[in-house]
């Protein structure tokens, strides 16, 4: 017998599939549309991760489904090419960055085509080419016609080593996350996008929407709405009124337990009151050293607090009127709600230790909780003359009235920085004349092309690399004809990703940046899967985007993804993340070389439930392995014979699990119901045909070359990616199934149906089950036990 060839067969149906068109999306809207969307890569030099692989596989397996359900699906790849690594190694090298990005993109698509991806290669696109950017300046140019992008100075975070400025997430632990050097704070003209403005819709519309509820709750946080109230405090200096600061809180109800005022390092009160400070020398000191540290550093929970008395001047509480002192102290940050808070330390954590360190009055204004802690619930007001007695609900409102105060809804979320003074981005097409301003660069020159430069690296002034290229930025005013420059900023890596998905559905028009027509057929995208890492930008950001095109009469639904999932990372054999500098990467180029790409696929797909984080294992690979040896020896046991009757019964089973599980992206369970149904078969002396072709039906998503290939041998002339996806008869999956309860350390945890009887199997689904993982993680496991038919109890052995 012929064993089981992966590269020859591998090589083979790749080379078939890419000869036709079976993958393709029909722009024909008398179809029904599924548009399955996975996150498109940066082109990196290191080429395609593990990672990858797993969300690719997962919407792989879901659109061969989907299309076999007779669904006309687009699943479609691009690369997210502009990006810092390139650049730098422009800089170190000279070597242009769009040679090593083209470079990286031909080896990415090698490496994806080998994994047997179904997608559609003839909409394939990249963001750094000028056909796409063009695109992505004309939008940008929307949003400057319509006031959402603008100018504004603002403090960036300057990494001193790189010469460029970084987004707050690129700070890390108060250094540069890329070079590890120092970060100091710069005021610069950087250009805006007012994401604000969509923060409401931005967390209502959520609902219209069917994400995976850790997403929801992230994007939620992120915004950080809170209604409250602004309340004003007059100021005092030497029993004279000079003037007064306003406070954003969230408890209005605790003002009487204000016993001190604290203002943010940066707030102007400071300096409007320098000559009534008695020691400004000491505030002055203080302010410099609290405005260099990030925000990150300056509210880390369990920080000592720090901060100084502002000496001869007062504040008076508008509730209780009693005089209060006044602090400056970092952990008030300045763009948050007003600046300055009222600090009740009897009933706000943070107030409460800075209290204690500066032997501040602690004064409960809410009955309950422990003495000498801090009671941050809501409760009955004491304390607080006239209110007293009044809940805090009634109290909010009542109290923030009495003293003239205004309920406020203040969020987290702050406009976008979205100008770099990099190099290798789009170029904001934007024009400085000194005579009319910010000018657009008209649309008949769009795309704004890159310049070629010499030298790549930005200026010590902290100039964009553009600056350099001197005739490129001297141009003409479009409007006036006078002599103008060019801005000089590019966009950041988040401008392309922002809406690929709408180019996806026309990537090749010169005329719009997507049909209206097209667009109106494909969107919203059906499922959109990806990593939890880019829940608060890339996906908030590109929500935003379309929500703003919506707006603007460019697409007809507001919301850009029907569903949203993400995948859990495939980690390093030693459990942590795959880094080359700890050099544990895992190379699919290498593992498809070895076991092929029907084994990979797999093995992702089998090494735990999809959403969790979990370790490569070299040993794991071994089993998926060994069962696509099984099903090609099985293969050979095809027969003309008609089915048996529990024969039949485990395969409506089996299409019933498999095909709910690919819905669920339960795929490790319905790839274990399939090993189940193979020993099945395995029995058998011999094999009925249609059996057979319906076993490999359910598993052709999962391993497309080989089911292909044995497809073929069946004598079957078209695509296994083609035929119809199997039905279940319902009335056949009533079976001599037997209810397995799955016991840890004797506990009940789980249960599952099943008509497997061997041993091993049924243990190994047990273990494997989402249900039972998580106690598994946490120790090890010392025995298994199996009553037959009956039970499976995990021993588990526990460390003191
Ligand atoms: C008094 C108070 C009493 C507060 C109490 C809380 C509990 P969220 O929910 O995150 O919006 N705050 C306001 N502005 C601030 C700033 N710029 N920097 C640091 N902290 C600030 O938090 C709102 C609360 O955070 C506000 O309500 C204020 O403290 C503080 F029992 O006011 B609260
Ligand atoms: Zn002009």
């Amino acid at each position: 017998m012929e064993k089981y060839d992966h590269k020859k067969i591998e090589l083979k149906w790749q080379e078939k599939w890419g000869n036709s068109d079976i993958y393709r999306a029909k722009d024909d809207i008398s179809l029904p549309k599924f548009y399955s969307l996975v996150e498109f890569p940066y082109p990196s030099g290191e080429g395609l991760h593990v990672g990858h692989v797993k969300s690719y596989t997962a919407m792989d397996i879901i659109s061969r489904k989907k299309r076999r359900e007779g669904f006309n699906v687009l699943y479609p790849i691009g690369y997210d090419a502009f990006g810092l690594p390139a650049e730098n190694y422009a800089v170190k090298t000279g070597i242009h960055p769009r040679i090593t990005t083209d470079k990286n993109i031909s080896n990415y698509r090698k490496q994806l085509k080998s994994i047997g991806l179904s997608f559609d290669w003839a909409r394939e696109l990249s963001t750094a080419d000028p056909s796409y950017y063009k695109w992505t300046q004309w939008l940008f140019l929307k949003f400057f016609e319509h006031g959402l992008a603008y100018k504004k100075k603002m403090p960036i975070n300057w990494c001193v080593d790189c010469k460029i400025g970084l987004a707050n997430e690129e700070v890390v632990g108060g250094v540069c996350e890329r070079c590890g050097g120092e970060v100091e704070k710069r005021e610069k003209e950087q250009w805006m996008l007012a994401i604000t403005k969509y923060a409401d819709r931005l967390i209502d519309d959520l609902e219209k929407v069917d994400y995976l509820d850790r997403i929801k709750a992230q994007q939620i946080n992120w915004i950080g709405r809170s209604k409250g109230a602004e309340l004003s405090f007059k100021l005092q200096a030497s029993s004279n009124e000079v003037g007064e600061v306003s406070v954003f809180t969230t408890r209005p109800d605790t003002l009487f337990g204000a016993t001190y005022l604290v203002l943010a390092p940066e707030h102007e009160a400071i300096s409007n009151l320098k000559s009534q400070i008695s020691n400004f020398d000491e505030v002055e000191d203080y302010i410099k050293k609290a405005t260099s540290k990030t925000d990150i550093e300056r509210t880390a929970e369990g920080k000592e607090k720090t901060g100084v008395k502002l000496e001869g001047v007062s504040a008076i509480n508008p509730g209780s009127g009693e005089e209060i002192p006044i602090f400056v102290a970092d952990y008030v940050l300045v763009h948050y709600g007003t600046g300055a808070i009222m600090a009740v330390p009897a009933h706000d954590e943070r107030d409460f230790e800075f209290a204690k360190k500066f032997d501040l009055e602690i004064r409960k204004v809410i009955e309950g909780g422990k003495d000498g802690e801090v009671n941050v619930a809501e409760g009955k007001l004491i304390n607080s003359g006239k209110f007293d007695g009044l809940s805090s609900e009634e109290a909010k409102e009542k109290i923030t009235t009495a003293v003239g105060g205004e309920e406020k809804i203040t969020y987290k979320l702050r406009d976008w920085v979205f100008s770099r003074q990099r190099y290798w981005g789009e170029p904001i097409p934007i024009i400085n004349c000194s005579k009319c301003g910010l000018v657009p660069v008209p649309e008949k020159d769009l795309p704004l092309e890159l310049p070629e430069l010499e030298d790549y690296k930005p200026s010590e002034s902290g100039e964009a690399p553009l600056a350099k290229a001197k005739d490129w930025v001297k141009t003409e005013c479009p409007k006036c004809g006078g002599v103008a420059e060019r801005e000089t900023d590019t966009m950041p890596n988040w401008a392309g990703s922002s809406w690929y998905f709408l180019r996806y559905v026309d990537p090749k028009n010169n005329e719009e940046f997507a049909s209206r027509e097209k667009l109106d057929y494909w969107m919203p995208v059906d499922w959109y899967n990806g990593g939890m890492e880019h829940t608060t930008l890339h996906l908030l950001y590109s929500r935003f985007w379309h929500k703003f095109f919506y707006d603007i009469g460019l697409v007809s639904m507001d919301e850009p993804y029907q569903k949203r999932t993400a995948q859990g990372l495939v980690l390093a054999e030693d459990g942590d993340k795959m880094s080359k500098s700890k050099g544990n990467v895992v190379n699919p180029n290498d593992i498809v070389e070895r076991f092929g790409a029907d084994t990979l696929r797999m093995y992702e797909m089998f090494m735990g439930p999809f959403d969790q984080n979990v370790a490569w294992s070299e040993d794991g690979l071994m089993g998926p392995r060994r069962f696509l040896e099984k099903v090609w020896r099985l293969s050979k046991k095809v027969d003309e014979i008609s089915i048996e009757k529990k024969i039949e019964t485990e395969m409506h089973n089996t299409i019933k699990k498999v095909g709910e599980d690919i819905e669920e992206m339960k795929f490790n369970t319905a790839i274990s119901q399939m090993m189940i149904f193979s020993n099945k078969l395995d029995e058998e002396e011999k094999i009925a045909k249609e059996v057979f072709e319906v076993f490999l039906d359910l598993l052709a998503p999962f391993a497309p070359h080989i089911t292909e290939e044995l497809w073929s041998q069946l004598g079957n002339n078209d695509s296994i990616h083609l035929t119809p996806w199997p039905q279940y008869d319902k009335n056949k999956t009533v079976s001599d199934a037997h209810l397995i309860v799955v016991q840890v350390d004797g506990k009940v945890r789980a249960k599952f149906e099943t008509t497997e009887k061997e041993e091993e199997i049924i243990k190994d689904v047990a273990l494997k089950m989402d249900e039972i993982r998580k106690y598994l993680d946490k120790a090890e496991v010392s025995r298994v036990i199996y009553v037959p038919n009956k039970l499976v109890n995990i021993v588990l052995r526990h460390s003191k």
